[in-house]
């Protein structure tokens, strides 16, 4: 789906030990770090990323909310007017970016084993199972820290990027300046818009304390970067630096990138003591007592005991004290899947709100876990 990248270009590097410090010191001393980060080690070097598309001119500093921007950058973090007007000169305005960012049109039904043979099918396993064996005792030794299985973080890295391979082609200013001050007509514009502004200021913020040029950095159409596809503020945010070479890599470092990921749904209520696999099948009554239990939060809110009044049924037994969501999985036109699931599904809804993705990404790991005879 995505397009390629060589892996040999642009390396996210970050400087570890106070990547996950610099959103909130520069927020709590705006003008301390100004234009030079005291903690950065010299950066690697970096090599332009090569882009296909052929970005438009729009000239960006001539609109007033592209100034207002560099004026809060200057303003709250302290950058230099003279190098953001250079920076925002070079930005391009990127059409496939506004065309990729708008909703599919509504065509077929949405259909959970179209989607699952699209992701769990033997290139996506085997080269699964490489990535395992390469990465044997980073899995592990990130499932010992953050509690979260080998199998999900194989599952989650293959789903996003097929390890690596698979990362995005533009440059991430581009598909960021595109979508804070050029996003399409659509209900929630405006969220979106401050959405991707703010994940600008973010690129510029860990840019910066990293020593890179922010124009270096490639990966989705939203801007996402590397292999776990990590927007910049999640990188400032949950990116660990798991090979301890003093930088957080996403793009060349496998490790980095485990860790980063097991961190996260560490971070978004992956519990390691909730027992039992994230999902287990289930069976609704005609009454639909139960159909309340769907929508709402992405999060588990029923008992059991509740599930059962209200029509579902499960083969396992589930203690009482935790809770549970319901979970359906459309077919098209063939019947819909309901499935119980636990926090640790909600977890990786987290990371992409959405049941399908969730469940490739257990169902993938599952996979690759079953072709390693593990
Ligand atoms: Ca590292």
């Amino acid at each position: 789906m995505k397009p390629n990248v060589p892996l040999c270009l642009a390396l996210l590097a970050l400087v570890a030990a106070n990547a996950g410090a610099v959103a909130k010191d520069s927020r709590a001393h705006p003008r301390a770090s100004a234009q030079h980060a005291r903690h950065a080690k010299p950066a690697p070097a970096i090599r332009k990323p090569a882009i296909d598309y052929e970005g438009e001119q729009v000239n960006f500093s001539d609109w007033q909310a592209v100034r207002e921007f560099e004026d809060e950058m200057v303003a709250r973090h302290g950058f230099e007017r003279a190098s953001l007007d250079a920076l925002v000169r070079q930005m391009r305005y990127v059409e496939s970016a506004v065309t990729l960012i708008k909703p599919a049109p509504p065509g077929k039904p949405k259909n959970w084993h179209a989607y699952r043979e699209r992701f769990i099918e033997p290139i996506r396993i085997n080269a699964g199972v490489r990535f395992w064996d390469e990465n044997a005792d980073t899995l592990a030794r990130a499932q010992a820290q953050y509690g979260v299985p080998a199998e999900i973080l194989v599952g989650l890295l293959g789903i996003e990027t097929l390890y690596g391979r698979d990362t995005g082609r533009f440059r991430v200013l581009d598909a960021l300046a595109t979508l804070a001050f050029a996003y399409p007509e659509a209900p929630n514009r405006v969220e979106r818009m401050a959405f991707f502004r703010s994940e600008l200021e973010n690129t510029l913020l860990f840019a910066r304390e990293a020593g890179i040029d922010p124009l270096s950095l490639s990966g989705s159409f939203a801007g996402a970067v590397g292999m776990p596809q990590f927007m910049p503020g999640n990188i400032l945010k949950y990116g660990v630096d798991f090979d301890g070479d003093g930088r957080i890599d996403l793009r060349g470092s496998a490790a980095d990138a485990i860790g980063s990921v097991a961190n996260y749904l560490a971070r978004h209520g992956w519990d390691r003591n909730a027992g039992g696999p994230p999902a287990i099948p289930a069976e609704v009554s005609p009454s639909r007592a139960w159909e309340s239990m769907l929508g709402g939060p992405l999060a588990a809110r029923y008992k059991p005991s509740e599930l059962a009044a209200a029509g579902v049924s499960m083969q396992l037994a589930l203690p009482d004290d935790r809770l549970y969501g319901l979970v359906d999985l459309q077919n098209g036109a063939e019947p819909t899947e309901y499935w119980v699931a636990n926090d640790n599904f909600f977890a990786i809804t987290n990371y992409n709100r959405s049941f399908f993705y969730a469940m490739s990404v257990i169902e993938l790991g599952r996979a690759v876990r079953v072709a390693r005879g593990t």
